[in-house]
């Protein structure tokens, strides 16, 4: 019998992935703060067909059957995230002890259901509390976050192996601070760079704190995003750069290098600060591990009238889009985590999301729901993560995005990434196709790939 040829290393880690705002509902109970994703969500016009997280998932109060679904697929973690205003409504201070025992009871169900809980501190839903206090755009905010951290350390560490500290710094900055479509809704270029610059320096006094509170492992987690040039010209070739130093090491630079690249100030111009060099100190903390989100590539011309960039993305004729309009292009998996060792080095890395938006079936009369492009596109980025570990790349696991259908943020519920299905009107999950093939991708520890 030859050995199948799929097969992912022994240990390998096998996950879902969710987040607060986008699952939990019932955002302000039991004396929780109302976080900006709350308000943002309730402010007419911001979001598509007005939906709101109020009820989302029912998660908050679905939370152990749900995690009877994490099990029924064989999932081995699960990564969640904790909404900050839940456990100290007011950002800092008092904390709300209902609150953190939601987080503290999911944990629970995890273990008891031997499944790894792997928690996230802030997935872009900060307390609203701290927002009027200027929120990532105040400095003291890295001491906000890393006092919220250490909290839950306290409470969660002797249960919770592995913390991130962010989810996609990147897109708190370009959706909330430079072009608006998300929550708080800025637009405007002086503030971007500082957002992204707190976030970073928040992100290293939580690593900081978790060598005083914890101790299993922590990182930090980004959207990786690989661009390739739409042509061998020199404006092209530049653009391209740009994009690359704009969403894929504005972040990671800092946090695993000490400094920014080069680009950033060519692209924002005057509204690039002048950082204090201590800065590169706190936002430098040493991480065991970083998490990549990917999705999707682009292909990057140059344009003028882009700002901030002067590039844009080039939509590729002949190749398949989801429904939120990115290619699917597997191959940039493998190219991004090559790309990631070489600039970084030798980090232990996971992908903590990847997954695709397709508009569903409605479920079949025999409960089936088949999903063939998801079903496609998970199976595609799979086998590329393969290469990438036989490529030498040091991954020790993969969480698949979403284990439910669940709030795409602005767009509401109409972008379904769920392994399950779920209809919002009756709180009914159904396992997808793709479901099915992800169980058995579980079990035969990546065997099923070779069929
Ligand atoms: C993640 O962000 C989030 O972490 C998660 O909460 C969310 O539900 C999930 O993905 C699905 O969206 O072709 O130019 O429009 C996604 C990060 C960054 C990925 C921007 C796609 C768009 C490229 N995204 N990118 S473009």
């Amino acid at each position: 019998m030859t050995r199948p040829s799929f097969r992912f290393p022994d240990g390998f880690h096998w996950g879902a992935a969710t987040s607060a705002y986008q699952i939990e509902g019932s955002p302000l109970a039991d004396g929780a703060g109302p976080s900006i994703w709350q308000r943002f969500a309730h402010t007419p016009g911001m979001m598509v067909n007005g939906d709101t997280g109020d009820v989302a998932c029912d998660h908050y109060r679905r939370y152990k059957s749900d995690v009877q679904l994490m099990k029924a697929l064989g999932l081995q973690g699960y990564r969640f995230s904790i909404n900050w205003a839940r456990v100290l409504p007011e950002g800092t201070g008092r904390v709300n002890p209902k609150g953190l025992d939601f987080y503290s009871r999911l944990v629970d169900e995890l273990l008891e259901n031997g499944i790894a809980p792997n928690a996230t501190l802030f997935h872009w839903d900060l307390p609203a509390a701290l927002d009027d206090r200027g929120g990532w755009l105040n400095r003291d905010i890295a001491h906000w976050f890393a006092d919220y951290a250490e909290v839950m350390f306290k409470a969660l560490d002797d249960r919770v192996p592995r913390w991130s500290t962010l989810n996609e710094p990147w897109v708190v900055t370009d959706g909330g601070y430079l072009h608006g479509a998300l929550a708080p809704g800025h637009r405007n270029k002086f503030e971007a760079p500082i957002a992204a610059h707190n976030l970073m320096r928040a992100s290293g006094a939580g690593i900081q704190a978790y060598r005083a509170h914890g101790k299993h492992e922590i990182g930090v987690v980004f959207n990786i995003e690989p661009k390739y040039p739409y042509s061998d010209s020199a404006e092209d070739l530049a653009a391209t750069r740009r994009a690359h130093a704009y969403m894929n090491q504005q972040f990671a630079d800092p946090a695993l290098l000490g400094s920014y690249p080069p680009e950033l100030k060519e692209i924002f111009g005057e509204a690039w600060p002048d950082f204090p060099a201590d800065d590169f100190e706190l936002t430098n903390q040493p991480v065991d591990f970083v998490g990549i989100n990917y999705y999707t590539r682009a292909v990057v011309k140059h344009d003028a009238n882009a700002y901030p960039l002067r590039a844009v993305p080039v939509r590729q004729p002949n190749k398949t889009h989801t429904e939120t309009g990115w290619e699917v292009f597997e191959q940039g998996l493998t190219d991004t985590l090559t790309w990631f060792k070489q600039r970084y080095g030798d980090i232990p890395l996971f992908i903590t999301e990847n997954g695709s938006a397709f508009y569903d079936p409605p479920v079949a009369e025999n409960g089936v729901l088949d999903d063939p492009l998801r079903t496609n596109y998970l199976r595609k980025h799979l086998r590329a993560l393969h290469d990438a570990i036989a490529a030498g790349v040091n991954l020790k696991g993969y969480y698949a995005w979403s284990l439910l259908d669940n709030l795409e943020w602005s767009l509401g519920f109409s972008k379904r990434f769920g392994l399950y299905h779920v209809d919002f009107a009756t709180q009914q999950r159904t396992p997808k196709a793709s479901a099915k093939l992800y169980a058995q991708v579980i079990e035969s520890n990546g065997g099923v790939l070779d069929e």
